[in-house]
């Protein structure tokens, strides 16, 4: 996520870190290069300018405070702008006071609605207790339903259809089917056209007329950049829009839509889809993605993801035995797996201050902890609870030797 826009950044920083002071020349120079990072990362022209024009204006308007070095007042004005521009709040889905709470999801095809249809639905579930129902609403593409009815099941989340109804007519069945059906938040997906054309605005605006939604949200493609923000421009006009899930953000995203969206719409981003799994779906927070993106890693998201990976009688349990010096190979094996839970290594890291460049430089390949995993697995009691290192060292070659390294 980021990582050639953050990477760009840092550098800039650094730069400014070996200069004593900030002289007009060097803040000139640093400014230049924090506007070559950001049109990189395909953030649009404007809000580029307008952006650095104002951390242009914060730094050399500054106090300058004793004892903080002049580069990270830089970057603090840096990171107060970016959260200006991206938020400066935090936006959250309304819940309805009456009747079940109406999602109604719009986008182009392709940009992740049915898939996030899905992990909105969990999301709300787990996250807000939630009893939600999907409405299979795309009845442009035969595979479609079935997509959504596929990710239901494995989320265990009712999904309604209905053969030869219009989309609207089917929405709307789908919300009285919610009241019967005990179900409090109802999420509508729709079907999306290659390119903004009249016939999926029509499409849109006829459903949301019947259905009245407590919330309209359009999802797009962060792989697509400017072209997502200019297509949200266009929903934005016919629909009244909450705000923006952005998908794939995971994928090679400049990040630019991220940076641009609310400035040019207005509209806030509300959550943001980092992968193809159901779970990879996270609560956009203005404050952590500018950190993020500033390369200062998202303690706070990691801390959440640790915390609902790991329970702390775990964490305590492990701790007390290290202390303890009764730490086992057999321990080591649970830590090991407490951080796996946690997602792809690199995600991990990423999320670290710091170590975003790390991350990126760095050959992690999870299958040689795999590898490392099948290892002690396949090791006896015995061995996994004696660690000193000549039982360490004959168990690895016997399992050299044998080739072995799959589970017991
Ligand atoms: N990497 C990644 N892929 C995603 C994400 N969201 C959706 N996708 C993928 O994008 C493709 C299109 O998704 P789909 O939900 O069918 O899009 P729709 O046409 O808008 O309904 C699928 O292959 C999804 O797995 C995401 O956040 N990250
Ligand atoms: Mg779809």
């Amino acid at each position: 996520m980021f990582e050639t826009l953050t990477d760009r950044l840092t550098k800039t920083f650094s730069f400014l870190r070996d200069r004593k002071e900030l002289t007009d020349d060097n803040i000139e120079e640093g400014l230049r290069a924090v506007r070559q990072a950001l049109l990189e990362a395909d953030v649009n022209f404007k809000v580029v300018k307008d952006f650095t024009d104002r951390v242009k204006e914060r730094v050399v308007g500054g106090r300058r405070i004793q004892g903080v070095e002049a580069s990270q007042q830089f970057v603090a004005a840096f990171h107060h702008e970016l959260v200006q521009l991206m938020g400066p709040k935090d936006v959250r889905l309304e819940f309805a006071k009456n009747g079940p709470t109406i999602v109604l999801m719009a986008g182009l095809q392709g940009a992740g609605k049915t898939t996030t249809c899905a992990k909105l639905a969990k999301h709300l579930r787990d996250k807000h207790g939630r009893r939600p129902l999907l409405v299979a609403a795309d009845v442009k593409r035969p595979a479609a339903v079935e997509q959504l009815k596929v990710l239901g099941r494995q989320i265990n989340v009712p999904v309604f259809h209905k053969e030869g109804l219009a989309p609207p007519a089917l929405c709307q069945q789908g919300v009285a089917y919610a009241l019967t059906a005990g179900a409090d938040m109802v999420i509508l997906d729709t079907a999306g056209r290659l390119h903004v054309d009249q016939a999926l605005m029509d499409e849109v605006r006829d459903i949301a007329q019947l259905v009245r939604p407590t919330n309209t949200v359009l999802v797009l493609d962060a792989m697509t950049g400017q072209d997502a923000v200019n297509s949200a421009k266009a929903f934005n006009d016919t629909l009244a829009l909450t705000g923006v899930i952005l998908t794939k953000l995971d994928g090679d995203a400049r990040g630019g839509s991220a940076v641009s969206l609310k400035a040019v719409t207005g509209k806030p981003i509300l959550y943001v889809g980092v992968g193809e799994k159901i779970d990879d779906l996270d609560t956009f927070h203005v404050e952590r993605m500018a950190g993020r993106i500033l390369g200062m890693g998202d303690v706070v998201g990691l801390v959440e993801k640790a915390q609902s990976a790991i329970s702390e009688q775990e964490a305590q349990d492990s701790f007390e035995k290290l202390v303890m010096g009764s730490f086992t190979l057999e321990d080591m094996l649970a830590q090991l797996r407490m951080v796996r839970k946690l997602g792809p290594m690199k995600k991990v890291l990423g999320m670290m201050p710091g170590m975003s460049g790390l991350a990126d430089s760095v050959n992690i390949d999870d299958k040689q902890m795999n590898r490392l995993e099948a290892l002690f697995t396949s090791m006896t009691p015995r061995e996994l609870s004696s660690p000193s290192s000549s039982t360490w060292a004959a168990a690895v070659a016997s399992r050299r030797a044998r080739g072995k390294t799959s589970p017991r």
